[in-house]
């Protein structure tokens, strides 16, 4: 269910149920979680890409497989796509959403959940759970309102209304939009620009920013200051300013 490709520094992990624009079942989620986090142990992965096989990115849950379930909602979250987005928002590298194609329910939250989203022209996100009448979940409550504000949240949520690449962009749920020909190679060449920064300073930014959205100004200081002390004691550090007083371009990535 999730392809796995490296190449230069780069981990692509594909949502592979193509026919179903990539709709999720249990055994989808369960594989991405395990591949996160097989790519932040092993240390040849420096950025890890999240995209979708076929025309969709992720329609959300897959509707075939809901019925008959000896599973409450609530544990079913709990067992499945929480600890993917935990996962996601607490892995030691930066997560780039390569959103190609339509991102539906859960598939929209998993699209907004990365450091990086970048999409394709032909990509769209919908907040589809209130046509199913079900509230937003894995995280979308948490992530909409803070790129468009409460009021523009609760509207794309109470009408589902699909969100296209050019109004994405204007509201600020991906960082590019790129063609859709290019769309794989766009990525790919933006991910390794990603690969060549300092590993070890984006986990820590990373963390301080995630810690930073929910923190007072006094918090994020003196975060800010414990984590400027690992980040100067790193050999990637001395790199940076070696290289700037030598006139030459850091080298962040040693083997
Ligand atoms: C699908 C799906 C799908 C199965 C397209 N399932 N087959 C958490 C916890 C517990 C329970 C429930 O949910 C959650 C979180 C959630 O994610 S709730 C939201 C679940 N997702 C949806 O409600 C989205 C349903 N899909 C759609 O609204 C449309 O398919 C979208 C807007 C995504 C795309 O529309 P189109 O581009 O027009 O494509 P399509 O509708 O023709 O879909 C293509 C095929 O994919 C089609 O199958 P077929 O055999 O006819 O070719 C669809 O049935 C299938 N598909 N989404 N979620």
């Amino acid at each position: 269910v999730i392809l796995v490709d490296t190449r230069a520094g780069v981990r692509t992990l594909t949502l592979n149920r193509a026919d179903r624009l990539n709709a999720a079942n249990d055994a989808l989620l369960l594989a991405l979680t395990e591949e996160l986090k097989a790519a932040d142990a092993d240390s040849g992965v420096r950025v890890v890409v999240i995209t979708g096989a076929g025309r969709g990115f992720c329609a959300g849950q897959d509707l075939g497989d809901v019925s008959g379930r000896d599973m409450t909602f609530t544990e079913h979250l709990n067992r499945t796509y929480n600890p993917l987005i935990r996962t996601i928002r607490g892995l030691g590298k930066p997560v780039v959403t390569a959103v190609n194609g339509v991102a539906a329910g859960a598939g929209a939250s998993l699209a907004l959940s990365g450091d990086i989203r970048l999409w394709a022209q032909s990509a769209s996100l919908i907040e589809v759970f209130s046509n199913i009448a079900l509230v937003p979940d894995s995280g979308s409550t948490w992530f909409l309102p803070r790129l468009v504000g409460y009021h523009r949240a609760f509207e794309l949520m109470a009408l589902a209304e699909r969100v296209n690449a050019e109004e994405g962009q204007r509201l600020g749920l991906c960082e590019h939009v790129y063609p859709d020909e290019t769309f794989r190679e766009d990525v790919q060449a933006y991910a390794e620009r990603l690969a060549a920064r300092p590993a070890h300073t984006l986990k820590l930014t990373k963390q301080a920013l995630n810690a930073a959205m929910t923190s007072t100004l006094d918090e994020a200081l003196d975060q800010e200051a414990a984590l400027q002390q690992l980040a100067g004691d790193h050999w990637e550090h001395e790199e940076g300013v070696t290289a700037f007083k030598a006139r030459r371009a850091p080298v962040f990535v040693r083997e």
